[in-house]
Parts: structure tokens; C-alpha cells; sequence
């Protein structure tokens, strides 16, 4: 206890050298940085990596190839929901801490959610490089690395949140959103089983209760979540903003469907596999509510097959369905629903926090 308690003060320490930093207040983004180096060496730290250099020197590399490097910004909304809720009061040097450290689990969560779906899609690359499993002598050791992952959350919960009267709740918000996601991930892939793939039970419904459950609770909800279990708010009291982020996740996963099909993979970091995949993504469901018979025909023939011509003529036929102009319109319809729902809450700050996380993807290319 004593020893935990130590290590505690010596991680407030080295936080403290960003002080400066932080008084400056304009680049969160670096001080978020230095706190995954801090959660780090805490991890590293464990006696389970202190009997061979080598599990030590793995686990270091495994976290630096899936934590850090995406956009962050379901850690960062963690620090900036909190600061909007505090209603432009200067948060103290501990608050900040907390926040960033709620951020990096939301992160943490994320590698491991990614290091997976990117075994389960058979994807290549992911934030520009090789998904992690297709790395030398990674293979099926990224199923483990995906479950350290998944385990190292608790970890730092503990350390920096057990004696807060949130601390229950925290864990019961991982624990909830964790479930939705890897309910949402099932769903995602049975629907596309082989023996089984059947384009008619393709619809709307089925597609919003994935995108809902896979990606808008742990993206949209959860650092929102945090940040007013942070501020001492109950979460049940927050039904309404639940639902507008819930809204805002499935507008962003459909984002993430287009994008997967007419983004640039350049700019993306990531190609695309949904037609390959036979995934049940916004844009299939989208042609098949506008197809002729020939045009489902086609579909039926080619969608979910690896062959390139396969995939390049359901391509050309979402382009000559015009989906480009259908998902510009779906777009800015999202984005003026959304801002009504958002302005009629009758906070001002809650109000501030959810403009701020819809401005952040609002006709994101990446
Ligand atoms: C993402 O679904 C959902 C989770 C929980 C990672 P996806 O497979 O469409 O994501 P990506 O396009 O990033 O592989
Ligand atoms: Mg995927
Ligand atoms: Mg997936
Ligand atoms: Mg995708």
C-alpha cells in the first residue's frame, strides 16, 4: 500500500515537469501526451514483466504500436467535456490529471478494440501502418496483446480512482459500454457469415442497431460519461445527453462506412474491406433501397468477394446510384438535427460540450 502510494506521488512528480506547459494552457494535447508516458512506465512497472526482459521490452512495443497514435480525440473529449462543465473555472494541476487519465483508458480501450477488429475484418493497415497482427512475429499473440489491453483499464482505474466516491460507477461505465461494443461487434459479424449471406436482410434497422451498439456508446457516450461522473453528476440524471451522443455515434459510424469506400486511404490510414467483408455498412443498405432488379442482381453477385473486379463494379455501382450526393444529404440533415436536439438542453455547458464534440466530426475526411 505504502509502496503503491509512492509510486503514486513519484508519477504526480514527473507530471509536474509540464507545469509550465499547462499554465500556458493552449497545448492539452501535448500534456496528454506525457501522461501516456506516465500510465506506461506505471504498466511496465508490474512484477509480471520484471522476471524477463523480454515480456517487458513486448509490452512496451505492443503499446506504443496501438495506444498512442490515432487522432485521441475520445481521450481528449474526456479533458475537454470536464473543462466545459466546469464552466471556463481553471482546473487544478489534479483534475487535469484525472481527466487525462480517464482519456488514456478510453484510448487504451479503443487499441484493444481495434487490435481485434482488425483480426476479425482481415484487415491490412490501420493509422497508415500494418495492423498490428500482420507485424513480424505478432500473428495470433495480438489476441493476448488485445486482452493486456483490455486488462491494463482496471489497472489504472484503480490506481488513480479508487478512493473517489465515483469509483463504482466508473467501473460499471467500462464494464456497460464494453459489453455494448463487443454485443455490437457480434451482431456486425454474424451478419456477414458465409453459407448465410443473404443482402436482403440488409436494412436500416439492423444497420443502425450495429453502428449504435458497436461504435456509439464506447466513442460518443463514454468520454462524455466520464467527465460527468468527474464533475459528480449521476449518469442516470443524463438520459437526454446520452441520446443526442448515442445519435451523434451512429452519424459518425456511418461517416466511417463511406469513408471505408470513397475515402482516401492516404488520409484514412486505413483500406477499406467492408465489400470484401460482406459488412452490412450504411452504404450497401443505401443501394439497396435505390437498386433495379439488374442492380441487385449485380450486387448479390459481386459484394463480399475479395476478386478487385468484384469490388470495383459495386463501387461503380454506388457511384452511378449517386451515394456520394445521398450521403452529402444525409450529412447536413444529421448535422441540423443534432444542433436542434443539442439546443434544446437547458444547460449552456452541456450545451457547449456536445457542439464541441459534433464540430470535431462534422465532415471529417479522416
Ligand atoms: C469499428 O467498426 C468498431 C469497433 C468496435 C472497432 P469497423 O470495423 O468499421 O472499424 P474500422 O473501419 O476502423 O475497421
Ligand atoms: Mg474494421
Ligand atoms: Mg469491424
Ligand atoms: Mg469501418
Amino acid at each position: 500500500r505504502f509502496c503503491e502510494q509512492t509510486q503514486t506521488v513519484k508519477l504526480k512528480t514527473h507530471f509536474s515537469l509540464s507545469d509550465s506547459l499547462m499554465a500556458a494552457s493552449n497545448d492539452m494535447k501535448t500534456t496528454f501526451l506525457e501522461m501516456y508516458s506516465a500510465l506506461k512506465s506505471e504498466i511496465l512497472e508490474d512484477p509480471a514483466f520484471l522476471s524477463t526482459t523480454d515480456s517487458h521490452q513486448w509490452v512496451h512495443r505492443m503499446l506504443d504500436y496501438n495506444v498512442p497514435g490515432g487522432k485521441l480525440n475520445r481521450g481528449l473529449s474526456v479533458v475537454d467535456s470536464y473543462k466545459l462543465l466546469k464552466e471556463g473555472k481553471d482546473l487544478s494541476k489534479d483534475e487535469i490529471f484525472l481527466a487525462c487519465a480517464l482519456g488514456w483508458c478510453i484510448e487504451w480501450l479503443q487499441a484493444y478494440f481495434l487490435v481485434l477488429d482488425d483480426i476479425m475484418d482481415n484487415a491490412h493497415t490501420r493509422r497508415g501502418r500494418p495492423c498490428w497482427f500482420r507485424m513480424e512475429k505478432v500473428g495470433m499473440i495480438a489476441v493476448n496483446d488485445g486482452l493486456l489491453l483490455r486488462n491494463h483499464i482496471p489497472r489504472i482505474l484503480k490506481k488513480h480512482f479508487r478512493e473517489k466516491p465515483y469509483y463504482v460507477d466508473l467501473l460499471d461505465l467500462f464494464n456497460e459500454v464494453e459489453f455494448q461494443t463487443a454485443s455490437g461487434q457480434m451482431i456486425d459479424l454474424i451478419t456477414t457469415l458465409e453459407g448465410e449471406k443473404d443482402l436482403s436482410k440488409y436494412t436500416l434497422q439492423v444497420h443502425r442497431q450495429i453502428v449504435q451498439y458497436k461504435t456509439a456508446y464506447y466513442s460518443f457516450y463514454l468520454p462524455v460519461a466520464c467527465a460527468l461522473l468527474m464533475a459528480g453528476e449521476k449518469l442516470d440524471n443524463h438520459l437526454v445527453v446520452k441520446n443526442v451522443l448515442v445519435e451523434m455515434g451512429t452519424y459518425f459510424q456511418v461517416q466511417d462506412d463511406y469513408l471505408d469506400c470513397f475515402g482516401d486511404p492516404k488520409v484514412i490510414g486505413k483500406i477499406g474491406t467492408d465489400i470484401e467483408d460482406f459488412k452490412c455498412s450504411w452504404l450497401v443498405v443505401q443501394a439497396l433501397e435505390r437498386a433495379n432488379d439488374d442492380q441487385k442482381n449485380l450486387l448479390s453477385d459481386n459484394y463480399g468477394k475479395e476478386d478487385k473486379g468484384c469490388v470495383e463494379k459495386v463501387k461503380k455501382l454506388y457511384h452511378d446510384l449517386d451515394l456520394e450526393g445521398v450521403f452529402a444529404e444525409y450529412e447536413s440533415k444529421s448535422y441540423e438535427k443534432l444542433i436542434s436536439s443539442i439546443e434544446g438542453h437547458p444547460s449552456e455547458a452541456v450545451q457547449a460540450v456536445l457542439k464541441s464534440f459534433l464540430g470535431k466530426i462534422y465532415k471529417r475526411q479522416k
